[in-house]
C-alpha cells in the first residue's frame, strides 16, 4: 500500500507544515496540494464543506505528494469511517477531552483487532489492494486537546495505543481558559505542558499556528504538526493588502 511519508516523519520526530481547506472550494484544494506542503486538512468542522466536493478534493489531493487529511464534524465513528473511506490518509479528530473519548477516536480509525473501523468500499483500495490489511499503521490520528479537561486529562489521552498525534486548538483553548484575545502565560503554560507530555508518550504534538512565521517559530521549538495558513487567510491577506495600497493613494 502506498506509504506517506508524513507519518513516519512525525514518528522520527521531524516536523511537517501544512495548509487548512475551509472555504470548500476544489479549486483551492488543488492549489495548495500542487504547492508543494506536507498535507492539507479538509475542515469539516468549521468549514464550508459540500459532500460531493469533499470527494472531488480528496480525489484531487490524493495524486498529489500532500497526504490528504480530514477533520470530522465531530468525534463520531460514522463520520470517521466515512472520510476515511473517501480516501483521507489522516483524521484530526476535534474535541477530545477523556481517555474514553480517545479510545472512541482510535477504535473509528483501526480496524480490528487493533480497532472497529468497518471495512468496505473502493476508492481506498488506490492506495493498493491490500489497503484493508495494511492500512492500521498508514492512517495517522490526531486527536485534538482544546479544552481545561483535556489539558488535565492529557496523560490518560497520550497512553491510548494508536494516537499518533496530540494536536492543539489554541482558538478553544483560550476560550476555555477565559485568556482569549489576549497574551497569556497560562495559555503558554498549557501548550508547553502537551508538548512535553507528547514527549513523555512518544506521540508528536501539533499546534494550529495560522502563518508561516508562527509555523516555523513553533516547529523550532518541537511541535511537529503544523499548519501555515488557512485558504481563506490567504486571500485576506492579499484582500486587505489591495485595499490599503488603493486607500493610500
Ligand atoms: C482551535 O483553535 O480551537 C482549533 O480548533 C484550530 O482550528
Ligand atoms: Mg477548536
Amino acid at each position: 500500500m502506498r506509504s506517506y511519508p508524513v507519518v513516519a516523519s512525525l514518528l522520527a520526530g521531524r516536523p511537517s507544515f501544512g495548509v487548512w481547506l475551509t472555504v470548500g472550494s476544489t479549486v483551492l484544494a488543488e492549489e495548495v496540494a500542487l504547492a508543494g506542503f506536507d498535507w492539507a486538512l479538509i475542515d469539516l468542522q468549521h468549514g464550508y464543506w459540500p459532500e460531493a466536493a469533499l470527494l472531488s478534493a480528496l480525489q484531487i489531493i490524493s495524486l498529489t505528494s500532500s497526504v490528504p487529511i480530514v477533520r470530522p464534524a465531530a468525534n463520531d465513528p460514522t463520520l470517521i469511517g466515512r472520510a476515511l473511506d473517501q480516501g483521507a490518509m489522516g483524521v484530526v479528530v476535534p474535541m477530545v477531552n477523556t481517555r474514553a473519548e480517545a479510545e472512541r477516536a482510535a477504535a473509528a480509525v483501526r480496524y480490528p483487532p487493533q480497532g472497529a473501523r468497518s471495512a468496505g468500499g473502493t476508492r481506498m483500495l488506490l492506495y493498493g489492494e491490500d489497503y484493508f490489511s495494511a492500512a492500521n499503521p498508514e492512517i495517522l490520528l490526531a486527536v485534538m486537546l482544546e479544552t481545561r479537561q483535556a489539558l488535565a486529562n492529557v496523560d490518560d489521552i497520550l497512553s491510548v495505543p494508536g494516537i499518533d498525534c496530540a494536536f492543539i486548538g489554541p482558538g478553544d483553548l483560550a476560550i476555555d481558559l477565559g485568556t482569549y484575545g489576549r497574551p497569556s502565560d497560562e495559555h503558554e503554560a498549557a501548550l508547553q505542558a502537551i508538548l512535553q507530555a507528547g514527549q513523555r508518550h512518544g506521540v508528536a504534538v501539533g499546534l494550529a499556528c495560522g502563518s508561516p512565521e508562527v509555523a516555523k517559530r513553533r516547529a523550532a521549538e518541537g511541535f511537529q504538526f503544523v499548519d501555515v495558513g488557512v485558504d481563506i487567510s490567504f486571500f485576506w491577506q492579499g484582500l486587505r493588502a489591495a485595499q490599503r495600497a488603493v486607500k493610500e493613494m
